[in-house]
């Protein structure tokens, strides 16, 4: 019996030493030392011992309840104020969690830089809707109705006179509307057109168009600014050339070519853009006096100049976001 009180205040004791806050603190009292604890429950066993033992078993019993008493006291005041830990634990000596930076989209870095050196060259920046309507998609800028080029089946088209626009022209329309010559502007931005997709093909893409409109410009302020512009984006050394084309919107037309030289040495033309003067029809239509200014624009498209400039050969990476792609820029 006695034995057993002994390995009930050993018990306690063990127990007091795993403590480690003070709700834990308050279970102990609860299971030890509350009216009905374990080492509270020894004294009333006092009176089950035979007579002649019962003075040793009762001066045990208050020793080990004097002792395990103490020890709760001690405890509980060193236990003072401390409190359960909520949530997880935090080592403020570790070192810190690294932040991945983000940043522009090769794109945007783009269409950034090209604005850039168009902006030192005097050109200002207009930007326009992407849901357009016919007049300004196609009607000022020449197409008429029955065009091959208004073909539902070649525009997204959302109801009778509203599409998402074909080409950034129409910014070039809405700034002649507004603004009178001389003019001097490029024009960034999303266009669409539901072309099946490929390496070099995608119904989203975007273009940077340029326009001046003034007195007496020609096809040599176009050339010597289209020049300049290649010159600065890819280098002096990168070979291009005008090829005789068709717009509707400007008479004579060109399209664009960069010579792609293989590291085997073959050579190919690649088309990036288009340009042309300012057909008549389209100054006409937004009330710009065609006998008296002449317009030079061109078109370039986005994707195209950045594939050529940083050597990408699927057009469909720039809308993947495979970080993998879009880390090396
Ligand atoms: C191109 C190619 C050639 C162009 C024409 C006009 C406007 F509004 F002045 F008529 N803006 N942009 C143009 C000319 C666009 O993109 C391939």
């Amino acid at each position: 019996m006695l034995k057993q009180f002994e390995q009930i205040g050993k018990d306690a004791l063990e127990s007091l030493r795993k403590v480690s806050n003070s709700a834990q603190l308050e279970e102990f009292r609860v299971h030890f030392l509350a009216r009905k604890g374990i080492v509270t429950d020894m004294l009333s066993k006092i009176g089950a011992f035979p007579a002649e033992q019962r003075k040793d078993a009762g001066a045990l019993a208050n020793k080990i309840k004097q002792e395990v008493t103490a020890a709760f006291e001690h405890l509980k005041s060193s236990l003072q104020g401390t409190t359960v830990q909520k949530g997880p634990i935090v080592d403020v000596t570790l070192p810190g969690v690294e932040f991945e930076k983000g940043k522009a989209h090769i794109i945007t870095q783009t269409i950034n830089e090209l604005l850039e050196i168009f902006g030192r060259m005097g050109f200002s920046i207009a930007y326009g809707p992407e849901v357009e309507d016919e007049w300004h998609n196609f009607v000022a800028l020449n197409i008429p109705e029955g065009h091959p080029a208004r073909d539902p089946s070649d525009n997204f088209c959302i109801d009778n006179n509203k599409l998402l626009r074909s080409q950034t022209s129409t910014i070039q329309i809405r700034t002649m509307e507004k603004q009178k010559p001389p003019i001097r502007v490029v024009a960034p931005g999303r266009v669409y057109r539901p072309d099946t997709v490929d390496a070099t093909h995608m119904f989203m893409f975007h273009q940077l168009e340029a326009l001046v409109v003034d007195e007496g410009v020609s096809m040599v302020d176009m050339k010597s600014t289209i020049a300049q512009f290649i010159a600065v984006f890819f280098g002096k050394d990168v070979k291009w050339r005008l090829r005789p084309s068709f717009f509707p919107f400007t008479e004579p037309s060109a399209e664009v070519d960069l010579l792609f030289v293989a590291s085997d040495g073959t050579e190919k033309w690649i088309e990036v853009g288009g340009c042309g003067m300012v057909d008549p029809n389209v100054l006409n239509a937004v009330n710009i006096d065609s006998e008296k200014y002449t317009g030079w624009a061109f078109g370039f498209g986005i994707e195209r100049l950045a594939m050529r400039k940083y050597g990408i050969t699927d057009i469909r990476l720039f809308t993947e976001n495979d970080i993998r792609f879009l880390k090396q820029f």
